[in-house]
């Protein structure tokens, strides 16, 4: 069982309330990341689908029970890749990030085919890639498939040189399954400076060196994206809660927000421990977020740690130095992967988790979208200087 004694809370979404903009300035997300803005309200996307703010007439986010539900459907605004289904995306980037530490989302995922599920994180800075093989950084705490509802896929792209023959993420991947899949699990990283743990349902499922490019800040990002065989009129995930930690002694910890877990299984801290509420005079030993004294929001809560002027560049353009947005549009021709086809190189199919994952599973349904389902690996663009606050080291 994952034991966070030591470590502070960092970042605490409970989603009981809903703080989501376009870039993200005055909120705890964005839903556009700036380097892949494709429209005046949406995100290119990835797999068979766009990502949408509500301006595009068309808001895939709502906040009920305690959760916020993501909603996918097929095309429904002008927005987004045409042909391409609509749903949401939240990044921290430019609000929060940090160096190491366990990072942890709670969620019901889809299970119908075509649904593809992800709590991902991604470097302020990206370091070029030294091999020149098309790599980047980018740490995949859980991909999930509706058509494989069972397996958990996490995934650790880096730049470092594989052995000869071994594509370039194929020996980074944690896959696991879980025997029941229905209903809420948490999904977990501990990204420490020797070695990457990923968790589901707190359970250790496998560990891998830390890879020599990833020692610099992350930031997170929840999605629902689609693939190739999503056939629903409709399909939804929720999120019960984002939560970071550190153990960083110079971490800045941050208030709890009221725990609304809705199926009333949340699982705690395990023993990380939050700032004192502000206003809780004889709460002894108060559990946070449990009474009046720390009924924080959770925009108070993650508050503590949002920089509220610091935002990226916004100029895709600009920040082109291997995919540029802009050449994303352009280059689709084929229209049948805003994702994939936006990667424009090879890259783009070996960084599909279920490329390597398919090896691990039976499941045919994922498998057969291999060659034209971008990943959040394929949504990699470089990004800009962001100055956000980070809890370091
Ligand atoms: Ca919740």
């Amino acid at each position: 069982m994952v034991d966070l004694t030591g470590y502070k809370l960092t970042f605490d979404d409970e989603f009981n309330t809903r703080s989501i903009s376009q870039n993200g300035v005055g909120t705890t997300y964005a839903d556009i990341r700036p380097q892949w803005r494709f429209d005046a309200n949406s995100d290119i996307g990835f797999g068979k689908s766009s990502f949408v703010d509500s301006a595009s007439g068309y808001d895939p986010f709502s906040v009920q029970n305690g959760a916020l539900s993501i909603t996918a459907v097929p095309d429904r605004t002008t927005s987004g890749y045409p042909g391409s289904w609509e749903s949401g995306l939240i990044t921290t980037q430019g609000n929060f990030s940090q160096t190491y530490g366990y990072f942890e989302i709670r969620a019901d995922f889809a299970s119908q085919t075509g649904a593809w599920d992800a709590f991902w994180m991604m470097p302020d800075k990206q370091i070029p890639d030294p091999n020149k093989a098309g790599g980047w950084q980018e740490l995949d705490v859980v991909e999930h498939y509706g058509g494989n509802d069972k397996g958990t896929y996490s995934t650790i792209h880096t730049t470092d040189k594989q052995p000869d023959g071994v594509r370039w993420q194929d020996n980074r991947q944690v896959y696991s399954e879980t025997s029941n899949p229905a209903g809420y699990h948490t999904y977990g990283v501990n990204w420490q400076a020797d070695k990457l743990s990923f968790y589901v349902d707190g359970e250790l499922k496998g560990s891998q060196a830390t890879p020599s490019d990833m020692h610099s800040p992350m930031y997170m990002m929840a999605n629902l994206a689609t693939q190739d065989g999503a056939s629903a009129s409709s399909i939804t995930s929720h999120i019960d809660y984002i939560r970071a930690y550190s153990k960083d002694p110079n971490a800045v910890s941050v208030t709890q927000g009221t725990v609304s877990a809705p199926d009333g299984k949340d699982p705690g801290l395990y023993g990380a421990t939050t700032a004192t509420a502000k206003s809780a005079p004889s709460a002894a030993g108060a559990t946070a977020g449990s009474s009046s004294g720390s009924t924080s929001t959770t925009g108070e809560a993650t508050g503590t740690n949002i920089s509220s002027t610091a935002q990226p560049a916004t100029g895709s353009s600009t920040s082109g130095s291997t995919t540029g947005s802009a050449s994303v549009a352009s280059t689709t021709g084929s229209g049948t992967n805003p994702g994939s086809n936006g990667s424009t190189n090879s890259t783009t199919s070996t960084s599909h988790p279920v490329t390597t994952g398919s090896t691990n599973t039976t499941s045919t349904s994922t498998g057969t979208t291999n060659t034209t389902a971008g990943s959040p690996s394929t949504t990699a663009g470089p990004v800009t200087s962001s100055a956000s606050t980070t809890n370091s080291l």
